[in-house]
């Protein structure tokens, strides 16, 4: 799915503002029609935000089922000739759209884009303005991902009516239109997608002089694949129904490096697609911390789009991590998008932040965990050079007292469905970002279970039919000897809260324990591993000595005790600390106002913790 551009041939309205908002209490809009009339009594709300916390009503900050969002739109007369299309970054979770009444597209999902065409309902219109009306469901089931489930209480000590949206993640279940809403156009023949892919043939001698290991090695490296040096192919694909005419590789001078006018053409779903390939002598290559991002501009008879790449190889030994032939080893976090008083909504200001922060503290990489971010910070992430491990929402799939996951009455078919679904949506829609190095399919899912393996098996083989460019992990909690599926995974991701949630406050377990875990997982499937998350609950501003738990000094030496072993074996390729921020949860008993696991607060200022890793990883 492309992001709605700007150019000589295309439009875009931004909807983002003030519309109104109102919380179906008894959950009876949709069955009344709600959709059919302005909404009555109605409250401002801004777009994109969660709306939980701009409200001062807590029970519409916890509202379990439909909110309605409106506003108007106008389409201007000359849009008459063009195809428009109305689109969504991300509603959370799920959200059924109505212009002037008229159901144009429903999505299941609340991290990812959707989009309706309304060029016909615009044509036929003779209204000068147009209502956009937008029913949004916050309700998690086991037929979704994230999991969750709406559980109710009665009889004695309950009064009636109590229910309240259980949740098995541990981030605040936030609600709303999170991501910009925008109107678009193409001509009426477009181009709808490109899929850009590019073969790394040899490494230039710069990056080998730079930056790398010895020139021997280098050497090696080009024998044992056959490259030849410093050039690339960049391979395009265009499902297209404009005739394409042309593409074009631009570098970041805006100067054109490379050409192509002839394809080879052939039908996928009644679509013309357009193959064609270029080559391009001592590309400069996308590399951590030092970007380089081409233009591919593809020109039709009337449409032109243009989208950025990144040149840059990716290999998975059974110990390393190799992005352009370089051991890569992950120094970052696992995030979230989650701020004060935006709650998930995009803010692009947040971002900027948290990239400047990533950069001082030495960080290269992060995991979206646990769901797609943004497609702006996906954008910011290629710009600024980080590498993104890209986690698909599968949260919540794992109890920890031995109840059944997989299998029963919880995780199902149409979970199964949903979350092949969401794999394609996330490939379709980040398939040509560099940053994005590797997908993760799923956080810390019961993969002890039966019941896991063919299901795992399923969504791993389809993450690999959408993508064969790019390795496929998934985020365990469960132990190595339990483990039923990384057999088929390129590289293992484990979580370990040794000394805190098990053994807790005892720091001395720390090394053993990780050591000798490490070793299992290393031993039974000689796949390279990531620790993608360790940390401790740390309240800024906390001091005492000798540490004890929740001081900064306790998260500093806690993070000490996990540096030792990794830095011990070398099948390690990356320490991804829990959390970046402190950042906000349901209400819990170990949760005094949300996850403090931060190395930054949550107003993204640093704790103690920030200066041990910068200090580690610059
Ligand atoms: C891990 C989860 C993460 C939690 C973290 C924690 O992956 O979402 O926030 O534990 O408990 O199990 O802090």
């Amino acid at each position: 799915m492309l992001y709605p551009i700007e150019n000589k041939v295309r439009e875009v309205k931004n909807l983002c503002g003030i519309w109104k908002f109102k919380v179906d209490e008894n959950n009876v809009g949709l069955e009344e029609k709600w959709f059919e009339r302005p909404l009555k009594d109605a409250i401002p709300m801004a777009v994109p935000a969660s709306f939980n916390d701009l409200v001062t009503d807590e029970k519409v900050k916890e509202h379990v089922g439909y909110v309605w969002y409106e506003r108007d739109f106008i389409i201007p007369d000359s849009w008459d000739d063009k195809r428009i299309v109305l689109r969504f970054g991300s509603a959370t979770h799920h959200a059924i759209v109505y212009v002037d009444g008229v159901e144009v597209v429903s999505h299941k999902g609340g991290f990812l884009p959707f989009e309706a065409d309304i060029t016909s309902l615009m044509e036929h219109s003779s209204v000068d303005k147009h209502r956009l009306t937008v029913a949004l469901s916050n309700v998690l089931d086991w037929t979704c991902i994230p999991c969750g489930e709406v559980i109710s209480k009665e009889g004695e000590g309950y009064p009636e009516g109590f229910q309240f949206q259980e949740t098995y993640f541990d981030f605040y279940n936030y609600s709303g239109i999170h991501r910009p809403v925008k109107i678009y156009t193409t001509p009426k023949k477009y181009i709808e997608d490109i899929v850009i892919k590019s073969e790394v043939k040899g490494l230039s001698k710069e990056y080998r002089k730079e930056k790398c290991c010895s020139i021997e090695d280098y050497k090696k490296l080009e024998k044992s694949e056959g490259l030849t040096a410093k050039s690339a192919v960049v391979k395009v694909q265009i499902q297209s129904t404009d005739a394409v005419k042309a593409i074009m590789v631009l570098d970041e001078e805006d100067a054109v490096i490379a050409m192509e006018t002839k394809f080879r053409v052939s039908e996928k779903d009644g679509k013309k697609v357009y193959t064609t390939e270029v080559q391009l002598e001592a590309p400069t290559l996308w590399n951590p911390g030092a970007a380089y991002l081409y233009q591919l501009r593809v020109e039709g008879e009337t449409d032109v789009y243009t989208e950025s790449f990144g040149i840059r190889k990716i290999e998975v030994t059974d110990k390393q991590f190799l992005i352009n032939g370089k051991p890569f080893y992950f120094r970052g976090f696992g995030r979230h998008e989650d701020s004060d008083i935006h709650g998930k909504g995009l803010d692009d200001a947040l971002n900027i932040r948290d990239f400047q922060l990533l950069h001082w503290i030495g960080a290269n990489s992060f995991r979206t965990s646990h769901y797609p971010y943004s497609e702006e910070q996906m954008m910011l992430a290629d710009r600024e050079g980080f590498v993104v491990i890209d986690e698909v929402p599968a949260v919540g799939m794992c109890f920890w007292d031995g109840q059944q996951v997989f299998g029963g009455n919880r995780v199902n078919d149409e979970t199964l469905n949903h979350h092949l679904n969401t794999l394609e949506e996330v490939y379709q829609r980040d398939k040509n970002h560099p940053c994005v190095v590797m997908w993760s399919v799923a956080n810390e899912a019961a993969t002890h279970e039966e019941g896991a393996v063919p299901y795992f098996k399923k969504i791993i083989d389809r993450m690999r039919s959408l993508d064969d460019t790019r390795p496929v992990t998934m985020v365990h909690t469960s132990g190595a000897d339990g483990d039923k599926v990384s057999q088929w995974l390129d590289m293992i991701c484990v979580n370990r809260y040794y000394g805190w949630y098990t053994d807790h406050s005892h720091l001395e377990v720390i090394g053993l324990q990780l050591e000798n875990e490490m070793k299992r997982w290393y031993e039974k499937y000689k796949k390279p591993i990531i620790l993608s998350e360790y940390g401790a609950d740390t309240i800024a501003g906390y001091h005492k000595m000798p540490a004890v738990a929740y001081t900064e000094e306790f998260q500093c030496d806690y993070l000490r005790e996990f540096h030792k072993v990794f830095d011990q074996l070398d099948f390690m390729i990356g320490e991804h600390v829990w959390a970046y921020c402190d950042f906000q949860t349901k209400q819990g008993l170990n949760r005094v106002d949300g996850n403090k696991k931060g190395v930054f607060t949550r107003n993204r200022q640093p704790k103690m913790a920030a200066f041990l890793l910068k200090n580690r990883w610059n």
